[in-house]
């Protein structure tokens, strides 16, 4: 027999939490250890606490609710995903995995249910990378991919460690930011962020893998000159060699694989001034495919696309690495754990590979890691119009709770 969740609650929770941090949009800007993510995360622990859950919060932030199994030596099932938002981002990406993580632990709670093996649910800190890159940092800091230390110095654009955040918000916890023991799986609820489960009319995707990532910051050194006297010739442009490589990112991903994907998502201008010659710009550029070759391939190719714009225009560069994850495959075990729970549901899922980043990346070295995907609408996402129906979130985290209690033995 399934396990039921409380609909009604579920939504009401989901409902809670998006007014933390809410836009006059409907969407979220809840960016990583500000004012709102404290906020979300003093309001996330009072409600692990109510489920009855031991909380702990480790020396990254990340935040642990547990809940025992009748077998005290059995290896945790881990299920969660990140709190954190993009700026004026939507209320699903990453809220849907931690609440409903939280509703199957309150479904389990109602039915009466002991599971064989522990249950911890997890909001993971900083997935999103934008205000601090890495993406996924928390739990690739848990998952040993980056050093702690290296971790903490990142600062955000105003020059704010991240380390001196997390102790401004009261979140650097006292427990080390790295698995305790072994775990048996890790599960995360996810909306798709893309429009193939809307495009092929499913109810819910069963995750195969994740893509891999490589991001970088290109900063091109030129000379501030009045933009009226100054002839073309006599130019040092910053801005003009950042433009030929933003323009190469884009063409690059068409030279490569079917899925490869590049972007350039910030730029910083100085002095920003209608009529003064840019003297120093700095872009981010992101390639993501599900082969590490070709994310490679691409990496050279946009530095070398650097040098070359670099050396036309006359100006210096200089690169920073953001970040680097390999692409994933899930494990059988879960895939087929989410597959079967979809299933017996009666539920219409497919097979599909996540083009965004998860927190699953970094599990998938440490644990048998599975994804459920939850359908978006337009396949909108990192936009305040994102949206996924109630139906269709309930449907997913059903598949979640199902495949987790499994895998957890009931
Ligand atoms: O970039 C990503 O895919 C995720 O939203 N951090
Ligand atoms: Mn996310
Ligand atoms: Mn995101
Ligand atoms: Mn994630």
């Amino acid at each position: 027999m399934p396990l039921r969740l409380d609909r009604e609650r579920f939504v009401a929770t989901m409902e809670e939490q998006a007014r933390i941090g809410a836009t006059e949009a409907g969407g979220l800007h809840r960016l990583a250890l500000s004012d709102e993510d404290k906020e979300v995360r003093d309001w996330f622990t009072e409600r692990m606490e109510d489920a009855g859950l031991a909380v702990r919060v480790d020396e990254f932030g990340n935040m642990f609710g547990r809940r025992e199994g009748t077998n005290p030596d059995a290896n945790p099932v881990l299920v969660g995903s990140h709190l954190d938002s993009q700026p004026y981002g939507g209320i699903y990406d990453g809220q849907l995995g931690v609440i409903a993580a939280l509703e199957f632990v309150r479904s389990l709670n109602d039915a009466g249910v002991e599971t064989t093996h522990p249950i911890e649910i997890v909001n993971w800190t900083n997935e999103e990378g934008s205000r601090f890159q890495p993406a996924m940092q928390g739990s690739g800091v848990w998952a040993g991919a980056q050093d702690i230390e290296t971790e903490y110095a990142k600062t955000d654009e105003d020059g704010v460690s991240f380390v001196s955040e997390l102790e401004r918000i009261g979140y650097r916890g006292d427990d080390p930011a790295e698995p305790r023991e072994e775990y048996e799986a890790y599960l995360e609820l996810h909306i798709e962020q893309g429009p193939y489960l809307e495009e092929n009319g499913k109810e819910v995707g069963v995750v195969t893998g994740i893509v891999g990532f490589t991001w970088g910051g290109l900063t091109f050194h030129g000379e501030a000159d009045h933009s009226g006297p100054t002839p073309m010739h006599y130019r040092s442009d910053a801005l003009v060699a950042a433009a030929d490589v933003i323009t190469a990112v884009r063409r690059i991903p068409g030279t490569l694989g079917e899925r490869t994907v590049g972007t350039v998502g910030y730029a910083k201008v100085h002095p920003n001034s209608i009529n003064i010659i840019p003297d120093e710009v700095t872009i981010t550029w992101g390639f993501r495919d599900p082969d590490d070759e070709i994310i490679q391939e691409a990496y050279e190719r946009v530095l070398a696309e650097a040098e070359h714009a670099a050396d036309r225009e006359g100006v210096d560069w200089e690169h920073e690495e953001r970040m680097r994850a390999p692409s994933v495959t899930f494990a059988d075990t879960c895939v087929d754990a989410v597959q079967t729970a979809a299933d017996d549901l009666g539920l219409d899922s497919m097979r599909i590979f996540s083009g965004a980043g998860h927190d699953a990346t970094h599990l998938h070295s440490v644990c048998d890691t599975g994804m459920v995907f939850a359908v978006s609408e337009n396949g909108k996402s990192h936009n305040e119009s994102e949206y996924t129906s109630w139906d269709d979130c309930y449907a997913a985290a059903s598949t979640l709770a199902e495949a987790a209690v499994n895998l957890a033995g009931r």
